[in-house]
This record gives structure tokens, sequence and C-alpha cells, in this order.
């Protein structure tokens, strides 16, 4: 597919990589202060360490992103951890339908749990060959391409399954509880 079919409507192509966020950098000098849990409606949850994290397995990703302020950046390359490897560490529970995104300083997003187990979902560390910088989420963002970029939370702490869908930060602002930007659901006030 050429470049403009795979720029969704009111997006405008980017060769750089803006950096678009909320609240302060979080900066880790001791990573051993660093964990993800994953919780809510699991058997049981778990809380990695950032060790245990850089063991699971990874593999490369290659996307396109779409941010709500109107740019796109095509053909990204990440590395990052296959949602299906953190999977394997807890059993959902049935009743899990919709996931909350935990990033530092209390930053959240939600979606459905489809979009989240997507095969095009991961948790990245690597972007274009480099480590993230802090700017862009070092040292663990989730990437969920198919939806706006404002879903792919950057330093992300945690993974909560519940019943129900509840706004996330920006949804709480104004923002589309879902975010395809193929149909344009950029803000709910619309
Ligand atoms: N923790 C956290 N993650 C976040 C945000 C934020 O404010 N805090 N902003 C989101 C928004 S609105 C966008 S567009 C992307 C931007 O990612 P980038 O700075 O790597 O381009 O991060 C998303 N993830
Ligand atoms: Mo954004």
């Amino acid at each position: 597919m050429d470049k403009s079919e795979r720029t969704p409507p009111g997006q405008r192509l980017t060769e750089g990589f803006p950096v678009l966020h909320y609240g302060s950098v979080p900066y880790y000098n001791d990573m051993s202060k660093w964990d993800l849990r994953i919780f809510g409606l699991v058997e049981e949850d778990i809380t990695l360490s950032y060790k245990e994290f850089m063991k699971l397995p990874t593999r490369e990703f290659h996307n396109d992103i779409h941010c709500v302020t109107t740019w796109s950046k095509l053909d990204n390359v990440w590395e990052g951890v296959p949602v299906a490897a953190i999977m394997e560490k807890v059993k959902l529970k049935p009743e899990a339908k919709y996931v909350m995104l935990h990033a530092e300083e209390g930053w959240t997003t939600n979606l459905p749990i489809e979009d989240f187990l997507a095969e095009t979902s991961f948790l990245g560390f690597r972007h274009n060959g480099e480590l993230l910088t802090p700017d862009h989420g070092y040292p663990v963002r989730m990437v969920v391409p198919h939806l706006y970029f404002w879903k792919s939370a950057k330093w992300l702490r945690g993974i909560e399954f519940m019943p129900k869908d509840k706004p996330g930060f920006w949804e709480r602002n104004g923002y589309h509880m879902y975010g395809d930007p193929w149909k344009e659901e950029r803000y709910d006030f619309d």
C-alpha cells in the first residue's frame, strides 16, 4: 500500500518523532524500583521485576502510528514483548472485558480486551534500533498501533483487567473511549 492509503483521514505524515504527554518524564537511575503489575480479573496478580520482564521472549514489530493531534509516523520498527508472553503468566477470569493501562504518576488509558490482546499489540522497549528514550517511555511502553497513539501508554507500570469500560486520563478529559484513527474517533464531545 502506498503512503497515502496508509494515512488515515485528517492526518499528516511526519518524519520526526514528536514527544507528547501530560506531566513530567520519569527518570530511573535504579531499575530495582521499576516493576510491572498485572492485576484485576486474573486468578492471581503478578508483579514482574525489570530483570524478569527483560527475560520474556521478544520480537520485532513493524507498524504505523497515528496521533490524535494529526501527525502520523509510518514504518516504525520496534522490539517488544508480545502481549501473549505476558498472558502466559496469568490466568484471565472470563469476566475480564476491558483493560486499564497504568503509567507512572497515575496516568491511565482504557481499551477493550480484544484490542489489548491483538497480535499487533506489544510492550515495546526499542524503537528504530535504539532503546526507548526517557521522553518516549523508557523503559517500557505499551504499543497499540491500530488505535490513536494516546492509548500507547508510556512508562507502563500496570495492566488491570476490568469487567466494564472506564475512562482513563484523556478519556475523562474529552477523548474518545475507543479511538479508531480510520473512523476519526478523536473526541467524544463532538
Ligand atoms: N504515560 C503516558 N503515556 C502517554 C501519554 C501521557 O501523557 N502519559 N500521552 C499519550 C499521547 S497523547 C501520545 S500522542 C503518545 C505520544 O508518544 P510519543 O511522545 O512517544 O510520541 O503517548 C501517549 N502515552
Ligand atoms: Mo496524543
